[in-house]
Order: C-alpha cells, then structure tokens, then sequence
C-alpha cells in the first residue's frame, strides 16, 4: 500500500534536508512550497507543488489523498508581528483545518524551543511540556500552533505531535547547538517515529539528538519510537576552541533556553 506524505515548507532548512531521508519505497511525497524547488528526480516519487498555506481551498486540494501532513512552513527567525500572525499563526490554523476537511488524520507540526526561551536553563532536565514562554513574536507563533494543535485533538480527534526543535543544521555552529542540535539523521528518524506511533493523540516533544552537553528531555520522543543516533561531542573540541573555552552556563547567551533569541535587541518593535 502506497503511503502519501504532504509536507509544508518543502524548500526550506529542515524540507531540504528531509526530501532526501524520507525516500522510501512504496512511498509518495507531496513537496509543498511557495518558493522554488528542484523538480522531481527520475525515480524519485515526490511530486512538487507551488501553494500558500494561507490559502484553505490550496492547501486542502495539496492534502486530499495523503495519509500525513508534516507541517514545515513559516517564518522560521523573529520577524514582525503582522508576519508572524498571517503566517506561522493563520496559516497553521488553515493547514490543520485542510488536514482535518481533506482527512489527513495526523499532522506533525514544526514547532520551536523558541515557545519556552525565557525558560531558565536549569540545571537538570526541564522534562516535556514545558509550560510556554516564548522569546520573540515567533516562539508567540509557535506556541499558538501547538494550542491550535491540541484544538485540533480534542475537537476532531486528530493525532497532532508538536516538535520543539533545537537546532536543525547539517553541524552544530556554535557551544549552544552543542546542546540544542538536531541532526539531520535524526530529524529524519524522528519524523519516522512520529509517523508510525499507533494512534498517539496530542503530544509536545523536544526534537533534539542525544547529544552529550543536552539540556531537554528525550522522554516523550522515545515514548514515541524514536531513537537518536547522533551526538553533537564529536564537534566540541573544535567549537569550544573557536569561541576560547568552554561556555558559562550563567551567562547570555547560555542561562536562558532561548539562547540569543531573549536579546532585548530582536524586539522588532521597537
Ligand atoms: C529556531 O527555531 C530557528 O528556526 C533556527 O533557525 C535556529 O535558530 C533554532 O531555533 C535555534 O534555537 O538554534
């Protein structure tokens, strides 16, 4: 049986990095983006397509047919309120509201560590569910979109898993991504656990690997199946080096989960 896949944002950071590692056989991906993408390969079964995710009627044709919605799209850095709003906000709304009338069941939402930045970073595992504190209008988007997510569940019985990514890059860039990375493998192991989880309701998770120097639990994603397989450490030396010597965890950009995104100088209306 051919399983469908529609993904949001198909031609950004994380949709890029994905296209690839979610090839299986027997299965179909439906690339949604409104920026351009590279047509589909000969033998790759992807298929491409130009849509907003603002726009329902768009959104619910692109999903018709398709067993998830791996929901990607938005801005992904601080950016103004009124952008914030119309995209990341309105349109996760309408694309849970075209998954829910095109009957794609489950929908895996892009989420962000950015939802609980002005959490402190404690000493010990702050655990899932984290309750939000967002550091910038779009850690605001974020956290909407995982009460949107839950609306979602609990009005319609959809299965909505919001991930609260860390740092999703090829390498860690930086002593905070030694904590905060997500590789690619990884993101793409996650997702596959998210997609076959039996019947797993609403859930928030944190989308990090396992690395060495991590500040965010794993609990709920290996409830969930996944197991990571990449460790941030291997790149340590090198970073820690480059930035002369090991972070302090008290100080900016460090003591707050958010790291640089809880700089008063990202308030973009001021
Ligand atoms: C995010 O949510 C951003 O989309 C990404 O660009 C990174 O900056 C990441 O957070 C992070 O916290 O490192």
């Amino acid at each position: 049986m051919t399983q469908t896949i529609a993904l949001t944002g198909a031609a950004g950071n994380i949709g890029t990095l994905l296209r690839p590692r979610l090839a299986r056989p027997g299965r179909h991906l439906r690339l949604i983006d409104t920026a351009p993408q590279a047509p589909a390969a000969p033998g790759e079964a992807v298929r491409v397509l130009h849509g907003d995710i603002t726009d329902l009627a768009a959104m619910q044709a692109a999903f018709t047919g398709a067993d998830a919605v791996l929901h990607l799209a938005g801005f992904s850095l601080e950016e103004r309120w009124e952008d914030i709003l119309e995209v990341n906000i309105h349109g996760t709304r309408q694309v849970l509201e075209a998954a829910r009338r095109a009957g794609a069941h489950r929908v895996v939402l892009a989420g962000s560590n950015h939802a609980v930045g002005f959490h402190p970073r404690a000493d010990g595992d702050p655990g899932d569910y984290l309750f939000p504190r967002p550091d910038t209008h779009y850690g605001v988007g974020k956290a909407a979109a995982e009460a949107l997510g839950s609306l979602y569940h609990d009005r319609y019985g959809m299965d909505v898993l919001c991930v609260r990514i860390g740092s999703c890059f090829p390498e860690p860039r930086d002593s905070r991504m030694l904590a905060s990375w997500l590789s690619p493998d990884d993101c793409a192991r996650l997702v596959e656990a998210l997609l076959a989880a039996p019947s797993p309701g609403f859930r928030v998770l944190w989308g990090v690997s396992d690395n060495t120097r991590r500040w965010w639990s794993l609990t709920e994603a290996r409830a969930l199946g996944y197991a990571p397989a990449d460790d941030s450490e291997v790149f340590a030396p090198a970073i820690v080096a480059r930035e002369g010597g090991e972070p302090d965890p008290h100080r900016p950009p460090h003591h707050l989960l958010g790291g640089s995104f809880c700089d008063p100088a990202l308030d973009t209306d001021r």
